[in-house]
């Protein structure tokens, strides 16, 4: 008897009126107008089956599985097996061409469905001559978006906190969404990502209230119900949880990590979870934390509280992400000696050895807090016996907020390439190896995914330098541009393709030129984070200050004079920060307190450096607002036009930022612009 012929999945169908981001139909002419076969079996080659069978349907091609006609000339094969699975690892694929077919082969089916968008990224080129055979692999095994979403709305941070495309994918007012439509989009989005490289998604906010406590227990089924959803992409669900949970759901009287119930309570819980979600990817922690309880409160380590939770997950496969970002947000502004920068090092870099094997440690990138502009943070060169997972942030909280137009990729870009011990050593990009690189997604249910059109670009770059952290960021905007604007169907590719970088490459620069100077940060307005308010966090409690009176401005973390920070970096790096004349330009003032006379590298004065830059950024935003404006005849009208609307926005948001700045520093320091332009 032959075993029956496996069907293939479908692929979802994106809802009306919903943005196709990089996947629009017409990227799959080349794979949907030939001849396809696929081989093996098992739920992922479903679902590449499926993407095959809906491109051979809209552009005439043809698909097979499993060789039913043996002898067919085929243009494409994707097989499962075969290959030598330790050199392509689960998730790797090779691609080869010769005798026109085009092969792709992978061991794992994750493999498989990487290798099927390849090919898709490739479009005709890879149909094309003879290509000798590549191995592509992850170079981080953990590629994962980690959802600010709370189920219930919260009454100050709303149904995603820091999030700037609308409502949660996931949650609706203290519910799962659960109709057949959403669901659909779901899917769609794992799809999404999928095709990006992510294949891990956290679906509720690191802040764990009451409500979503719950989660981890008594409502279990709905998170199984979004893994279901996410599965057929490859994507393994992961679930933010309360360190304080044996107490809240158990009923304990401790959430102490070395009390034995708690253990069990922590073990049994974590039983059922893998009874409904069998592949499930593990927990995430924010612990001691901005409020959030945490092991402090037992007079325990963070190992001892990751280790209790890691022991759950073991016989399971899985895996908790703890959270470095621990700091003392409730510091006195008068005490100088303290140094939030300094925390996450201060509390960490002891323990490094101490976490279980399954315990990733997850570092922010900065040492602060996802400002425009940090140094690498020194926790992540410094822990070589810990699995590290890097934390950037995709949305855009201190980057514009999805108004303004921030390709984050060339930021990411310089931190994964860092290396915390100079040119010998490892980059960023390795160090992230144990642990992966993890982004705060900034994904809703706008018609857009991201709000703005163009921040569409950095949810891609994720996936993309998670695979790669070494890629050239131009290439993966380029690569972005080609998949989402399909410019050679458009009548002038040349110009669309010119635009979009002209709007989107320097747009991170353009942004930090006109807000908070030289790495100093903050400068934001309280609460919500938007727009300038250059004193909105100096009297606070939450250790972002720039220290800014009529003689100079900056914070000093020298080792000399300073708080000594610049010393938790190795060499050539401590040195390199420690003085004001080697310290880079962009990251003077967040190491140093200087005069405003004083000249930077670029050979000018610091506060000639904040009035030029501000004209100049807002400059730049004019510049880029008519290059858009350039393109309507090149882009699908509704994607033009939100965007156009944002660049409204953006403009007087930059305005507002250049005054607010600019008008500052002259009334501080009394210096006179040297170019005398008008500051209010
Ligand atoms: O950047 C800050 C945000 C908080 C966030 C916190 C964190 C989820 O302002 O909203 O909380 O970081 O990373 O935990």
């Amino acid at each position: 008897m032959t075993a029956p012929v496996p069907s293939p999945a479908p692929v979802p169908a994106l809802p009306s009126g919903v943005d196709p981001a990089w996947l629009p139909p017409a990227v799959f002419r080349p794979l949907g107008s030939r001849r396809t076969l696929i081989a093996g079996t098992g739920p992922l080659v479903d679902t590449v089956h499926g993407e095959v069978a809906g491109a051979c349907d809209r552009f005439g091609g043809r698909v097979v599985r499993d060789a039913q006609e043996p002898g067919a000339p085929y243009d494409l094969v994707l097989e499962l097996g075969e290959d030598d699975p330790n050199e392509l690892g689960a998730e790797g694929f090779a691609v080869e061409r010769a005798g026109g077919v085009t092969r792709v082969t992978a061991a794992g089916q994750r493999g498989l469905l990487y290798g099927l968008f390849h090919v898709v990224r490739l479009g005709e080129a890879v149909f094309q001559g003879e290509l000798a055979r590549e191995v592509h692999c992850p170079a981080l095994s953990l590629r994962m978006l980690d959802h600010w979403d709370n189920v219930a709305v919260h009454p100050v941070m709303g149904q995603v906190e820091r999030g700037y495309s609308g409502g949660s994918l996931f949650w609706q007012d203290g519910r799962a969404r659960g109709s057949r439509a959403e669901l659909e989009r779901v899917r769609c989005y794992g799809r999404l990502l999928a095709a990006s490289g992510i294949n891990a998604v956290a679906v509720n906010n690191v802040n764990v209230h009451e409500t979503e406590a719950h989660l981890l227990t008594a409502r279990i089924g709905e998170v199984a119900a979004i893994a279901d959803a996410l599965r057929p992409y490859g994507i393994r669900t992961h679930l933010s949880v309360s360190f304080a949970a044996p107490v809240v759901l158990g009923g304990l009287p401790t959430a102490d990590p070395l009390d034995e119930a708690v253990r069990d309570w922590w073990a049994e819980a974590t039983g059922r979870v893998y009874a409904a979600i069998p592949d499930f990817g593990g927990y995430l922690v924010k612990a001691d934390s901005e409020g959030q309880p945490g092991p402090f409160t037992y007079g325990r380590s963070h190992a001892n509280g990751a280790n209790v939770l890691a022991a759950a997950l073991a016989p399971y496969g899985g895996t908790v992400h703890w959270r470095a970002f621990v700091y003392d947000h409730r510091q006195d502004w008068r005490d100088r000696s303290t140094d939030r920068a300094r925390a996450a090092y201060d509390h960490f870099a002891p323990l490094d050895g101490e976490f279980g094997p399954n315990a990733v440690l997850q570092v922010k990138h900065g040492p602060i807090d996802f400002q425009t502009r940090e140094p690498v943070s020194p926790v992540i060169g410094a822990m070589p016996n810990t699995r590290i997972a890097v934390e950037i942030q995709a949305t855009q909280e201190y980057t514009g907020q999805q108004r303004h137009v921030c390709w984050l990729g060339p930021m990411w870009s310089e931190a994964l390439r860092f290396r915390p011990e100079g040119a010998d050593g490892p980059s960023v990009g390795d160090l992230a190896r144990g642990g992966g690189l993890v982004a705060v997604s900034n994904t809703g249910d706008d018609p857009f995914w991201t709000g703005h059109p163009l921040a569409q670009a950095n949810l891609y770059a994720v996936g993309r330098l998670a695979w790669r952290p070494d890629a050239d960021p131009r290439a993966v905007l380029a690569e972005w541009i080609e998949l989402t604007f399909v410019p050679e169907e458009t009548p002038d590719p040349a110009r669309l393709r010119s635009g979009l970088h002209a709007v989107l490459d320097g747009s991170w620069r353009t942004y930090e030129k006109y807000t908070a100077p030289l790495g100093v940060g903050f400068m934001v307005q309280p609460g919500h984070h938007y727009g300038p308010s250059v004193d909105g966090y100096e009297y606070s409690p939450w250790g972002t200050y720039h220290f800014a009176d009529r003689d100079g401005i900056g914070v000093d973390r020298s080792q000399a004079t300073g708080t000594g920070f610049t010393g938790q970096y190795a060499k050539p790096w401590a040195e390199v920060y420690e003085s004001p004349e080697t310290c880079p330009d962009e990251l003077l003032l967040f190491f140093h307190h200087v005069p405003y006379g004083h000249v930077l590298h670029s050979g000018e004065t610091v506060i000639q450096h904040i009035y030029d830059t501000h004209f100049d950024g807002v400059e730049e935003v004019e510049d880029a607002r008519r290059v858009w404006a350039g393109l309507a005849d090149l882009v699908d009208p509704a994607r033009h036009a939100r965007a156009t609307e944002r660049y409204e926005e953006q403009l007087r948001g930059a305005r507002e930022w250049r005054d607010h700045i600019n008008t500052y520093f002259f009334r501080k320091s009394g210096v006179p612009d040297a170019r005398r332009r008008r500051i209010h």
